[in-house]
């Protein structure tokens, strides 16, 4: 029997003003306790939150409902698997041991419904970017962030908003039309024997197909609440 998998991404939890933050955040614990009755997986393809710098033994406030739906909904059984974005990767255990989630630092495939997927958040993707790919390497990079988490929390976190929020300027300012790349990469894993290719980073719905394989990619939570649904038939996106 086929399985039903969810997939959400770019919610960007911590971007906005407090008021609207509780509101973004109520409408996703919704949505997780909607997906742990309706699926069998919830992939989480990048960007959750709009900054994430975990130290050792410290996390950021602000999201515990956030963090105890998921965990309800892998205490129930159903599997969540976590792609790490461009904008929430200073990751250390804590979604793994306190959640119960798989964390993924890259994209990757996986067979469901016995269809190919590859699954990726779309950064570093998208072509001729080798400026963020450099950068990609150097905040990835286990030596910066252990150094990075010598500053005290309380700065720590508040130098990474902020530059999460220039990061976001600098990728809002580039076009991301039909010139964005990710299409043309996600043929290119088509021709590599994929079906689906799932994407999320550039906040622009898509659903193409290309022979007998589908571009899709999730747009954003952040703008407009949804998520896509694969049940063995089709793929769709839909509106939360
Ligand atoms: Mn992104």
């Amino acid at each position: 029997m086929s399985k039903n998998y969810f997939f959400i991404s770019d919610v960007h939890l911590g971007l906005q003003n407090e008021q609207t933050e509780k509101i973004k955040e109520k409408r996703l614990v919704e949505f997780i306790s909607f997906a742990s009755l309706n699926c069998d997986e919830l992939f989480i393809l990048g960007d959750l939150f709009d900054y994430w710098f975990e130290y050792k033994r410290v996390i950021q406030k602000g999201y515990f409902k956030t963090f105890s739906a998921l965990k309800e909904m892998t205490e129930k059984g159903v599997r969540v698997k976590y792609l790490i974005g461009n904008h929430d990767f200073m990751h250390r255990d804590f979604f793994e041991k306190e959640i119960g989630a798989e964390l993924k630092e890259d994209a990757f495939s996986i067979v469901l419904n016995e269809k190919k997927f590859f699954l990726g958040h779309g950064d570093g993707l998208v072509k001729n970017d080798n400026g963020y790919k450099i950068l990609k390497k150097i905040l990835r990079n286990k030596t910066f962030q252990k150094m990075y988490s010598v500053i005290h929390p309380d700065l720590g976190i508040a130098l990474a908003s902020k530059t999460s929020k220039t990061s976001r300027d600098y990728t809002a300012e580039k076009d991301y039309g039909e010139s964005d790349g990710l299409f043309e990469a996600a043929c290119g894993k088509i021709d590599e024997g994929f079906d689906y290719v799932i994407l999320g980073h550039t906040h622009k719905r898509r659903n193409e197909k290309y022979k007998n394989g589908y571009y899709i990619n999730l747009g954003s939570w952040l703008n407009k609440p949804c998520y896509g649904k694969f049940n063995g038939n089709i793929f769709e996106i839909i509106d939360w």
